[in-house]
């Protein structure tokens, strides 16, 4: 079906870049597909996919990285700006009387804070525990097969860990600072920032977050039990990957021990 959009009528399709279990790669296609708009996933190698954006023709190296229309778009909120001046409508944000400002702070703040805790957290997990790895790549369009992938693994996790400053001292720090950051959550939740009928960019950036901090086993229960948690799961019905419990206890949040 053709859709009326800043592009004309033709229908729309774009090829997203991600790197498998990617949040902000999970966003960005969410987007995509709620403006309708066909995607097709191409999932590279963690670490390596640097190199690879670039001969691809992109200026940044993080994913999502998006080809639309002959554009290259690079990052969630590059790429949610760009979605609603192609297809205006339905919007991902909101008109100033519908909050934009409040939703705008909230995606910056998701984007700057909760997303790089949330990745830390998980590189440095599966430094503990790579025995589950596999359960990432469920959904994966990398190209490889599974067995292969994981073989291939171990270096490969060491080098995201390092490039995403991984280490124990900020695993530490990022689960101390996880209550604050759900409590805010659930605050914009209760002032409808996010959760409302339509989803904005800002429950996307919030909720593919929230889902990958569900993978690991030590936080799960306690985020399903939120009005975060349930607020993920609505938003991203899916969201391949578990590890098993990995961290000390007493780095844990109370109410996750
Ligand atoms: N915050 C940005 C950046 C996303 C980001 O850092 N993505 C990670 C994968 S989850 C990445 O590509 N990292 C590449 C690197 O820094 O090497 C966004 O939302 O688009």
């Amino acid at each position: 079906m053709g859709l009326s959009t800043g592009l004309g009528s033709a229908a729309v399709r774009a090829t997203l870049f991600g790197v498998p279990g990617s949040h902000p790669a999970l966003a960005g296609q969410l987007m995509l597909e709620r403006k309708g708009i066909e995607v097709r996933r191409l999932d590279l190698v963690a670490g390596i996919h640097r190199v690879m954006l670039r001969l691809l023709g992109f200026p940044g190296v993080t994913v999502p990285a998006v080809r639309l229309d002959g554009r290259r778009l690079q990052g969630t909120r590059t790429i949610a700006l760009a979605l609603d001046t192609l297809v205006p409508s339905p919007p991902l944000v909101p008109a100033e009387a519908d909050g934009r400002d409040a939703v705008l702070r909230a995606e910056g703040w998701a984007d700057e804070v909760l997303q790089p805790a949330a990745r830390r957290l998980v590189w440095n997990a599966l430094r503990r525990d790579r025995s589950t790895l596999g359960s990432y790549l469920e959904d994966a369009k990398l190209g490889l097969p599974v067995p292969v992938a994981t073989a291939v693994a171990p270096p490969i996790i060491r080098l995201a860990a390092r490039l995403n400053r991984a280490d124990d001292e900020h695993a530490r720090r990022d689960l101390a600072a996880l209550p604050a950051q759900l409590d805010r959550v659930d605050g914009l939740l209760a002032q409808g920032v996010i959760g409302g009928d339509q989803p904005n960019v800002a429950d996307y950036q919030v909720a593919t977050s929230v889902r990958l901090l569900m993978t690991l086993d030590d936080l799960s229960g306690w985020i399903e039990r939120r009005p975060a948690g349930a607020h993920a799961q609505a938003v991203v019905p899916r969201f391949p990957g578990r590890i098993g419990r990995v961290f000390p206890p007493d780095w844990l949040p109370a109410a996750a021990r």
